[in-house]
Parts: C-alpha cells; sequence; structure tokens
C-alpha cells in the first residue's frame, strides 16, 4: 500500500468516526399527571453554550435585519448547564383549570380568544406561577415520583430554547429558535404580532408589528401549533413570554457563574425575568437571546409559564 493510498485510508477511518460520533442522541419524552391533566416533559441533556449577544454581534444583527439588540445581553458568555426537563409547552388553560379545582384558587380572567384547555393560561403572574409549582411538586410526591416541578432559570430556558445550536464545540449559532431568518408567511415558525395583529389592534404603535406576515393567529394560539426545535419544544419564540425563576438584574451577565446560574440574588432586585416573546411583539423581541422583565405581581395578556421537572431544587 503506498503512503498516499495509506493516508486516504486513514483519513476516511476517522471521518467515519466522527461522522458516527456526531449522531445525536434521540429527545426522551416523558409525561406526568398533575390534578389529572397530562403534562409532556422532553429532557434537556447537560452541556455547555453561548448565553447572551454581545455589542458586534447586536451591530451586525442591527446592519442585516434591523433588529435592535438590548445592552442587557452583553457580554455573550459561556455557560453549563445540569440535565433537567422542560414543559413541551407553556402550561395550557385545562392544566392550570385542573389546579384551581383542585386547591380552591381562582382562575384568573382570561380573554375570550384565549378559551380553550389547549389555549396557554395568561394573567398568570410570577407568583401565582411559583404557586403551581409548589403544588405540582406536592403531586409528584403524593405518587411517589422523583423531582420537583419549578420555573426554569434563565439560563436553563435559553439553552433548551437554541437547541442543539449551542454555538460551542462547533455548532452552529442562531438569532432565532428557528434559524437565522425573518418569519415567512410561506413556512410559519412562531405565532407573533403579524398582518392579523395589526387588523386587530390599529391603533397600538407599528413598532409592535411585522405585517409582512401571516402566522393564522391575531392573538395568542392554542399550544404547539408551530414546529418544534431540536428538543421536541414548541413555542419557545412567541405566543406568550414565560416566566423564569430569576430576579432581573441588567448586567448580570458580567458577573454571572460558569455553571447554573440562577440570576441575582440582591433582594433589590425585585423584578423577574420572562422569555421568548408572545403573540403582542416584532421579530426584534422574539430573538433567543431577548430578555425581558417585570415585578412578580404583574400580569397581562401576553405573559404565561412554562415548567421544568428536575432533581434539583
Ligand atoms: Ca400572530
Amino acid at each position: 500500500m503506498t503512503v498516499a493510498r495509506w493516508l486516504v485510508l486513514v483519513c476516511t477511518l476517522v471521518l467515519s468516526a466522527a461522522s458516527v460520533g456526531s449522531q445525536e442522541a434521540p429527545t426522551r419524552f416523558s409525561r406526568a399527571e398533575l390534578g389529572g391533566e397530562a403534562v409532556e416533559f422532553s429532557a434537556i441533556p447537560a452541556g455547555e453554550f453561548l448565553m447572551g449577544t454581545d455589542a458586534e454581534e447586536g451591530a451586525r444583527i442591527q446592519s442585516r435585519l434591523d433588529l435592535v439588540v438590548s445592552p442587557d445581553e452583553a457580554p455573550m458568555h459561556r455557560v453549563k448547564v445540569s440535565a433537567f426537563e422542560l414543559g413541551v409547552t407553556e402550561v395550557t388553560l385545562g392544566q392550570y383549570q385542573a389546579y384551581c379545582r383542585a386547591t380552591g384558587k381562582e382562575m384568573p380572567r382570561q380573554e375570550e380568544w384565549n378559551s380553550t384547555p389547549q389555549h396557554p393560561v395568561h394573567y398568570v403572574n410570577w407568583d401565582e406561577a411559583v404557586a403551581y409549582c409548589a403544588w405540582a411538586s406536592s403531586e409528584l410526591k403524593r405518587q411517589g415520583q422523583p423531582g420537583t416541578i419549578r420555573l426554569p432559570t434563565e439560563a436553563e430556558w435559553e439553552f433548551a430554547a437554541r437547541g442543539r445550536d449551542t454555538g460551542v464545540n462547533g455548532r452552529a449559532r442562531k438569532l432565532f429558535v428557528w434559524g437565522d431568518d425573518l418569519p415567512r408567511t410561506e413556512a410559519p415558525v412562531a405565532n407573533l404580532s403579524d398582518a392579523r395583529t395589526r387588523s386587530a389592534y390599529p391603533k397600538l404603535n407599528a413598532k409592535f408589528f411585522f405585517p409582512n406576515y401571516d402566522d393564522g393567529y391575531a392573538q395568542a394560539a392554542p399550544v404547539g401549533k408551530f414546529p418544534a426545535n431540536s428538543y421536541g419544544l414548541r413555542d419557545m419564540a412567541g405566543n406568550l413570554w414565560e416566566w423564569c425563576q430569576d430576579r432581573y438584574d441588567r448586567e448580570y451577565y458580567a458577573r454571572s457563574p460558569l455553571e447554573n446560574p440562577r440570576g441575582s440574588d440582591n433582594p433589590e432586585d425585585g423584578a423577574r425575568v420572562f422569555r421568548g416573546g408572545s403573540w403582542y411583539v416584532s421579530p426584534t423581541s422574539l430573538r433567543v437571546s431577548k430578555r425581558n422583565w417585570s415585578g412578580p405581581s404583574f400580569r397581562y395578556l401576553f405573559v404565561g409559564f412554562r415548567l421544568v421537572r428536575s432533581a434539583q431544587p
């Protein structure tokens, strides 16, 4: 065998091994019964990713797509998260009604267009979302099931939303959950503030709309109507903003720990983070790095939540 043929053979074997090694493990799904309502979870493996957006990337995004990147998304930084499970969808009206039936809590008001059991529950504030999680954890315990239920940390949320495009170890990094391009009516990717929303809210400021797009919904959509990301998660972009457990600090990324950051521990940082954009915003706020926040008693028609099941409380 010539040296050249030997080199070709070695290179072929190495590439084959790399190819086998790069095959992704299939996503594992599980279910919990909470108050008689099934909740589906996707297993998110432990991993590392690049969180946030720095000024340089922000300038590129602004010049290419005319989208505004907030300074609180910088610096871009590496984060490691432990494995956890994340709800495949936002918590639905049906699931929240089961909680209210089981506990005697009052159902928050819902808009008439958000009225089926498969719509995501809205008008739930952070305190109420945390109370739901505490009840759900006690349900698991009563059933002899492992783990606790809680809100995702902001880092867990962004890691899961990015899917396998982590931006580290040679992997791609994407602007949106679905990729790098703006949504198109021909292939809807998320429920955001589109031409239908503009018709329904003609007095709203034009900056809230993306009028060249029609995703089929003027307001919130039933959960799971748009394509899943690589972990099988639905509506990580759009539909409703989703509460995270973290206290918001606009400068937190500059001092965030590498492993499992949990947000500010300063009680004076009273606001809590929510993520993901909603049916009420344009693509600027649907970027996967976008941060938003409000006080824990804030409730509105564009905020809901999603559950984590985890061994870590
Ligand atoms: Ca829409």
